[in-house]
Protein backbone atom coordinates (compact mmCIF):
# COMPACT_ATOMS: atom_id res chain seq x y z
CA UNK A 1 0.00 0.00 0.00
CA UNK A 2 1.21 3.18 -0.93
CA UNK A 3 1.00 5.17 2.46
CA UNK A 4 1.97 8.85 0.90
CA UNK A 5 -0.79 8.44 -1.83
CA UNK A 6 -3.43 7.23 0.58
CA UNK A 7 -2.38 10.49 2.56
CA UNK A 8 -2.98 12.75 -0.37
CA UNK A 9 -6.32 11.16 -1.14
CA UNK A 10 -7.63 11.76 2.81
CA UNK A 11 -6.86 15.13 2.67
CA UNK A 12 -8.93 15.66 -0.24
CA UNK A 13 -11.82 13.93 1.43
CA UNK A 14 -12.10 10.53 -0.12
CA UNK A 15 -14.31 8.35 1.51
CA UNK A 16 -12.99 5.25 0.32
CA UNK A 17 -9.78 6.21 1.32
CA UNK A 18 -11.05 7.13 4.50
CA UNK A 19 -12.59 3.74 4.82
CA UNK A 20 -9.78 1.65 3.82
CA UNK A 21 -7.16 3.55 5.93
CA UNK A 22 -9.62 3.03 9.11
CA UNK A 23 -9.28 -0.58 8.51
CA UNK A 24 -5.98 0.10 7.99
CA UNK A 25 -5.43 1.14 11.99
CA UNK A 26 -7.59 -1.42 13.07
CA UNK A 27 -5.41 -4.67 11.42
CA UNK A 28 -3.80 -6.31 13.98
CA UNK A 29 -0.91 -7.11 11.54
CA UNK A 30 2.19 -6.01 12.83
CA UNK A 31 2.66 -4.81 8.95
CA UNK A 32 -0.14 -3.15 9.42
CA UNK A 33 0.28 -1.23 12.36
CA UNK A 34 3.96 0.26 11.01
CA UNK A 35 2.09 1.86 7.53
CA UNK A 36 -1.01 2.63 10.25
CA UNK A 37 1.57 4.96 12.53
CA UNK A 38 3.72 6.46 9.46
CA UNK A 39 0.03 6.93 7.92
CA UNK A 40 -1.20 8.81 11.32
CA UNK A 41 2.08 11.16 11.94
CA UNK A 42 1.56 11.92 8.48
CA UNK A 43 -1.84 13.02 8.31
CA UNK A 44 -1.05 15.02 11.93
CA UNK A 45 0.53 17.30 10.13
CA UNK A 46 -2.52 18.69 8.83
CA UNK A 47 -3.53 20.69 11.69
CA UNK A 48 -7.31 20.09 10.58
CA UNK A 49 -9.42 19.71 13.55
CA UNK A 50 -13.01 18.98 13.76
CA UNK A 51 -15.82 19.30 16.75
CA UNK A 52 -15.40 15.63 18.66
CA UNK A 53 -18.98 15.25 20.41
CA UNK A 54 -18.91 11.93 22.22
CA UNK A 55 -22.39 10.71 23.13
CA UNK A 56 -23.64 8.32 25.14
CA UNK A 57 -26.97 6.58 25.96
CA UNK A 58 -28.94 3.89 27.09
CA UNK A 59 -29.79 1.03 24.71
CA UNK A 60 -33.69 2.18 22.84
CA UNK A 61 -33.33 5.89 24.16
CA UNK A 62 -32.69 6.74 20.72
CA UNK A 63 -29.52 6.93 19.81
CA UNK A 64 -29.38 5.92 16.08
CA UNK A 65 -32.40 8.28 15.27
CA UNK A 66 -30.94 11.18 17.07
CA UNK A 67 -27.53 10.94 15.14
CA UNK A 68 -29.54 10.88 11.74
CA UNK A 69 -31.93 13.95 12.57
CA UNK A 70 -29.07 15.53 14.23
CA UNK A 71 -26.79 14.43 11.43
CA UNK A 72 -29.16 15.33 8.79
CA UNK A 73 -29.38 18.45 10.19
CA UNK A 74 -25.99 19.27 10.53
CA UNK A 75 -25.56 18.34 6.66
CA UNK A 76 -28.61 20.77 5.70
CA UNK A 77 -25.93 23.40 7.38
CA UNK A 78 -23.61 22.95 5.00
CA UNK A 79 -21.55 20.83 7.54
CA UNK A 80 -19.82 17.57 6.99
CA UNK A 81 -20.42 15.06 9.39
CA UNK A 82 -18.46 11.42 10.55
CA UNK A 83 -19.99 9.00 12.67
CA UNK A 84 -17.89 6.60 15.10
CA UNK A 85 -19.03 4.51 17.19
CA UNK A 86 -17.50 2.72 20.28
CA UNK A 87 -19.01 -0.54 21.17
CA UNK A 88 -18.21 -2.59 24.22
CA UNK A 89 -20.07 -5.19 23.12
CA UNK A 90 -18.76 -5.45 19.71
CA UNK A 91 -16.29 -8.41 20.28
CA UNK A 92 -20.03 -10.64 20.90
CA UNK A 93 -22.64 -8.70 18.43
CA UNK A 94 -19.96 -7.77 15.76
CA UNK A 95 -20.58 -3.97 15.78
CA UNK A 96 -23.91 -2.38 16.38
CA UNK A 97 -24.01 0.76 13.95
CA UNK A 98 -23.61 -1.53 10.95
CA UNK A 99 -27.35 -3.08 11.25
CA UNK A 100 -28.20 0.59 12.05
CA UNK A 101 -27.21 2.04 8.82
CA UNK A 102 -30.40 1.25 8.06
CA UNK A 103 -31.81 3.42 10.86
CA UNK A 104 -29.69 5.73 9.25
CA UNK A 105 -30.76 5.25 6.06
CA UNK A 106 -30.97 8.93 5.08
CA UNK A 107 -27.50 9.92 6.47
CA UNK A 108 -25.74 7.67 4.97
CA UNK A 109 -26.91 8.10 1.44
CA UNK A 110 -25.56 11.86 2.21
CA UNK A 111 -22.36 12.68 0.29
CA UNK A 112 -21.01 15.10 3.40
CA UNK A 113 -22.03 12.10 5.81
CA UNK A 114 -19.28 9.43 6.88
CA UNK A 115 -20.43 6.27 9.23
CA UNK A 116 -18.28 3.70 10.51
CA UNK A 117 -19.61 0.74 12.83
CA UNK A 118 -17.79 -0.25 15.72
CA UNK A 119 -14.40 -1.90 15.33
CA UNK A 120 -14.27 -5.95 16.27
CA UNK A 121 -11.77 -6.02 19.21
CA UNK A 122 -11.75 -8.19 22.36
CA UNK A 123 -11.47 -5.92 24.79
CA UNK A 124 -12.91 -2.28 25.05
CA UNK A 125 -9.04 -0.44 25.11
CA UNK A 126 -8.49 -2.27 21.42
CA UNK A 127 -12.09 -0.55 20.09
CA UNK A 128 -11.03 2.80 21.85
CA UNK A 129 -7.67 3.13 20.78
CA UNK A 130 -8.56 2.66 17.24
CA UNK A 131 -11.80 4.94 17.30
CA UNK A 132 -9.38 7.43 18.97
CA UNK A 133 -6.91 6.87 15.68
CA UNK A 134 -10.50 6.76 12.88
CA UNK A 135 -11.54 10.04 14.85
CA UNK A 136 -7.88 11.40 13.97
CA UNK A 137 -8.28 9.97 9.98
CA UNK A 138 -11.75 12.46 9.76
CA UNK A 139 -10.08 15.10 11.23
CA UNK A 140 -7.67 14.80 8.14
CA UNK A 141 -10.13 14.32 6.12
CA UNK A 142 -11.59 17.43 6.58
CA UNK A 143 -14.81 16.42 8.68
CA UNK A 144 -16.04 19.64 10.99
CA UNK A 145 -17.97 17.00 13.44
CA UNK A 146 -17.25 13.71 14.33
CA UNK A 147 -20.13 12.01 16.53
CA UNK A 148 -18.82 9.20 18.47
CA UNK A 149 -21.52 7.19 19.48
CA UNK A 150 -21.29 4.81 22.81
CA UNK A 151 -23.59 2.47 24.39
CA UNK A 152 -24.50 3.37 28.24
CA UNK A 153 -22.80 0.79 29.88
CA UNK A 154 -20.57 2.25 32.05
CA UNK A 155 -16.48 2.12 31.40
CA UNK A 156 -17.55 2.69 27.99
CA UNK A 157 -18.69 6.65 28.33
CA UNK A 158 -15.07 7.33 30.30
CA UNK A 159 -13.04 6.43 27.40
CA UNK A 160 -15.30 7.97 24.64
CA UNK A 161 -14.88 11.22 26.94
CA UNK A 162 -11.25 10.67 26.41
CA UNK A 163 -11.54 10.97 22.54
CA UNK A 164 -13.75 13.98 22.35
CA UNK A 165 -14.36 17.43 23.04
CA UNK A 166 -17.58 17.48 24.19
CA UNK A 167 -19.62 14.88 25.77
CA UNK A 168 -23.89 14.46 25.73
CA UNK A 169 -25.73 12.09 27.58
CA UNK A 170 -29.13 10.78 26.00
CA UNK A 171 -31.74 9.79 28.60
CA UNK A 172 -35.09 8.90 28.02
CA UNK A 173 -38.59 10.80 30.02
CA UNK A 174 -39.01 8.91 33.32
CA UNK A 175 -40.67 8.66 36.80
CA UNK A 176 -38.43 10.46 39.19
CA UNK A 177 -36.80 7.39 40.69
CA UNK A 178 -34.81 6.51 37.37
CA UNK A 179 -33.17 9.52 38.14
CA UNK A 180 -30.60 7.64 40.37
CA UNK A 181 -30.15 5.13 37.38
CA UNK A 182 -27.50 7.29 36.15
CA UNK A 183 -24.33 7.17 37.63
CA UNK A 184 -22.74 9.68 39.09
CA UNK A 185 -19.42 9.25 37.50
CA UNK A 186 -21.87 9.42 34.06
CA UNK A 187 -23.49 13.10 35.12
CA UNK A 188 -19.76 14.35 35.90
CA UNK A 189 -18.34 13.64 32.63
CA UNK A 190 -21.21 14.98 30.61
CA UNK A 191 -21.73 18.76 28.83
CA UNK A 192 -25.46 18.51 28.04
CA UNK A 193 -28.01 16.42 28.93
CA UNK A 194 -30.39 15.70 26.13
CA UNK A 195 -33.81 14.26 27.51
CA UNK A 196 -35.18 12.26 23.76
CA UNK A 197 -38.82 11.31 22.63
CA UNK A 198 -40.13 14.80 24.35
CA UNK A 199 -43.11 14.43 22.15
CA UNK A 200 -46.59 13.02 21.78
CA UNK A 201 -47.80 11.97 24.96
CA UNK A 202 -44.44 11.94 26.63
CA UNK A 203 -43.57 15.42 26.11
CA UNK A 204 -44.60 16.20 29.73
CA UNK A 205 -42.67 13.42 31.14
CA UNK A 206 -39.67 14.40 29.45
CA UNK A 207 -40.22 18.21 30.78
CA UNK A 208 -40.72 17.14 34.09
CA UNK A 209 -37.79 14.33 34.03
CA UNK A 210 -35.76 17.18 32.24
CA UNK A 211 -35.73 19.63 35.16
CA UNK A 212 -34.99 17.11 37.69
CA UNK A 213 -31.89 16.65 35.69
CA UNK A 214 -30.68 20.33 35.87
CA UNK A 215 -31.08 19.92 39.42
CA UNK A 216 -29.40 17.30 39.88
CA UNK A 217 -26.50 18.91 37.96
CA UNK A 218 -26.18 21.78 39.55
CA UNK A 219 -25.53 19.55 42.68
CA UNK A 220 -22.84 18.62 41.24
CA UNK A 221 -19.14 20.64 41.81
CA UNK A 222 -18.53 23.43 39.52
CA UNK A 223 -16.14 22.20 36.49
CA UNK A 224 -13.14 25.01 35.65
CA UNK A 225 -14.31 24.15 32.13
CA UNK A 226 -17.92 25.03 32.17
CA UNK A 227 -19.15 28.67 31.55
CA UNK A 228 -22.23 29.78 33.45
CA UNK A 229 -25.01 27.40 32.70
CA UNK A 230 -23.30 24.07 31.98
CA UNK A 231 -23.58 21.51 32.33
CA UNK A 232 -27.07 22.41 30.58
CA UNK A 233 -30.30 19.91 30.22
CA UNK A 234 -32.60 20.33 27.24
CA UNK A 235 -35.19 18.22 25.80
CA UNK A 236 -35.04 17.09 22.63
CA UNK A 237 -37.26 14.66 20.05
CA UNK A 238 -35.32 12.26 17.47
CA UNK A 239 -38.24 11.41 15.74
CA UNK A 240 -39.81 15.42 15.54
CA UNK A 241 -36.92 16.89 15.18
CA UNK A 242 -37.45 19.43 17.40
CA UNK A 243 -34.77 21.00 19.99
CA UNK A 244 -31.98 20.00 17.74
CA UNK A 245 -31.35 23.45 16.72
CA UNK A 246 -31.56 24.88 20.33
CA UNK A 247 -28.75 21.92 21.26
CA UNK A 248 -26.50 22.82 17.91
CA UNK A 249 -26.32 26.54 18.91
CA UNK A 250 -25.58 25.33 22.79
CA UNK A 251 -22.60 22.95 21.70
CA UNK A 252 -21.15 25.63 19.52
CA UNK A 253 -21.55 28.35 22.50
CA UNK A 254 -19.75 25.82 25.01
CA UNK A 255 -17.27 24.82 21.94
CA UNK A 256 -16.21 28.66 21.52
CA UNK A 257 -16.00 29.20 25.40
CA UNK A 258 -13.98 26.57 25.28
CA UNK A 259 -11.50 27.56 22.76
CA UNK A 260 -11.49 31.14 24.09
CA UNK A 261 -10.55 30.31 27.24
CA UNK A 262 -7.88 27.96 26.43
CA UNK A 263 -9.85 24.79 27.91
CA UNK A 264 -9.82 23.16 24.38
CA UNK A 265 -6.55 23.27 23.79
CA UNK A 266 -5.77 22.22 27.44
CA UNK A 267 -8.46 19.31 27.15
CA UNK A 268 -6.90 18.22 23.81
CA UNK A 269 -3.71 17.98 24.82
CA UNK A 270 -4.84 15.98 28.34
CA UNK A 271 -6.17 13.29 26.33
CA UNK A 272 -2.77 13.10 24.01
CA UNK A 273 -0.76 12.31 27.21
CA UNK A 274 -3.67 9.62 28.13
CA UNK A 275 -3.23 7.94 24.92
CA UNK A 276 0.13 8.56 24.88
CA UNK A 277 0.34 6.25 28.38
CA UNK A 278 -2.51 4.42 27.11
CA UNK A 279 -0.30 3.18 24.49
CA UNK A 280 2.64 2.40 26.44
CA UNK A 281 0.49 -0.01 28.86
CA UNK A 282 -1.16 -1.71 25.86
CA UNK A 283 2.11 -2.71 24.22
CA UNK A 284 3.41 -3.87 27.24
CA UNK A 285 0.78 -5.82 28.10
CA UNK A 286 0.98 -7.20 24.61
CA UNK A 287 3.97 -8.79 25.29
CA UNK A 288 2.59 -11.15 27.80
CA UNK A 289 0.59 -12.64 24.86
CA UNK A 290 3.04 -14.32 23.16
CA UNK A 291 3.81 -18.16 22.98
CA UNK A 292 6.65 -18.01 24.49
CA UNK A 293 5.36 -15.64 27.39
CA UNK A 294 2.38 -17.96 27.68
CA UNK A 295 4.28 -21.22 28.92
CA UNK A 296 6.85 -19.61 30.81
CA UNK A 297 3.88 -17.47 32.57
CA UNK A 298 2.40 -20.97 33.68
CA UNK A 299 6.37 -22.66 34.69
CA UNK A 300 6.57 -19.88 36.67
CA UNK A 301 2.87 -20.42 38.17
CA UNK A 302 3.51 -23.60 38.94
CA UNK A 303 6.96 -22.80 40.74
CA UNK A 304 5.23 -19.89 42.86
CA UNK A 305 2.59 -22.46 43.80
CA UNK A 306 4.61 -25.05 44.89
CA UNK A 307 6.77 -22.14 46.96
CA UNK A 308 9.90 -22.83 44.94
CA UNK A 309 9.91 -19.10 44.44
CA UNK A 310 8.51 -16.30 45.94
CA UNK A 311 5.87 -14.49 43.25
CA UNK A 312 8.20 -11.56 43.10
CA UNK A 313 10.90 -13.43 42.12
CA UNK A 314 9.27 -15.14 39.75
CA UNK A 315 7.83 -12.12 37.76
CA UNK A 316 11.16 -10.70 38.15
CA UNK A 317 12.31 -13.80 36.10
CA UNK A 318 9.46 -13.61 33.42
CA UNK A 319 9.84 -9.36 32.97
CA UNK A 320 13.84 -9.95 32.40
CA UNK A 321 12.99 -12.85 30.02
CA UNK A 322 10.68 -10.65 28.34
CA UNK A 323 13.72 -7.89 28.23
CA UNK A 324 11.68 -5.36 30.14
CA UNK A 325 13.96 -4.28 33.30
CA UNK A 326 13.77 -1.43 36.00
CA UNK A 327 15.78 1.13 35.28
N1 LIG B 1 -41.41 8.96 20.42
C1 LIG B 1 -40.14 8.92 20.11
N2 LIG B 1 -39.53 7.74 19.86
C2 LIG B 1 -38.23 7.74 19.53
C3 LIG B 1 -37.47 8.93 19.45
N3 LIG B 1 -36.20 8.61 19.13
C4 LIG B 1 -36.16 7.27 19.00
N4 LIG B 1 -37.38 6.74 19.24
C5 LIG B 1 -37.76 5.32 19.15
O1 LIG B 1 -37.05 4.59 20.14
C6 LIG B 1 -36.69 3.31 19.63
C7 LIG B 1 -35.19 3.12 19.77
O2 LIG B 1 -34.52 4.06 18.97
P1 LIG B 1 -33.01 3.86 18.50
O3 LIG B 1 -32.63 5.10 17.77
O4 LIG B 1 -32.83 2.58 17.81
O5 LIG B 1 -32.28 3.78 19.90
P2 LIG B 1 -30.76 3.44 20.22
O6 LIG B 1 -30.40 4.24 21.42
O7 LIG B 1 -29.92 3.62 19.02
O8 LIG B 1 -30.81 1.92 20.61
P3 LIG B 1 -29.62 0.83 20.60
O9 LIG B 1 -28.91 0.95 19.28
O10 LIG B 1 -30.31 -0.45 20.78
O11 LIG B 1 -28.73 1.15 21.76
C8 LIG B 1 -37.16 3.26 18.19
O12 LIG B 1 -38.38 2.58 18.14
C9 LIG B 1 -37.33 4.72 17.83
O13 LIG B 1 -38.29 4.92 16.84
C10 LIG B 1 -38.15 10.18 19.70
O14 LIG B 1 -37.60 11.28 19.64
N5 LIG B 1 -39.47 10.09 20.02
MG1 LIG C 1 -28.61 2.34 17.97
Amino acid sequence: MDIAQLSDRILNADRRALARAITLVESARADHRAQADELLSSLNKSGRQALRIGMSGTPGVGKSTFIETFGMMLVGKGLRVAVLAVDPSSARSGGSILGDKTRMERLSREPAAFIRPSPSQTHLGGVARRTRDAVALCEAAGYDVVLIETVGVGQSETVVSELSDLFMLLLAPAGGDELQGVKRGIMEIADMILVNKADGDLKSTATRTCADYAGALRLLRKRPQDPEGFPKALTVSAVEATGLDTAWAEIQALAEWRRQSGHWDRNRAAQAQYWFAEEVRQALLARLDTPWAKSRMTELSAEVAKGVQTPQAAARDLLTGLGVTNR
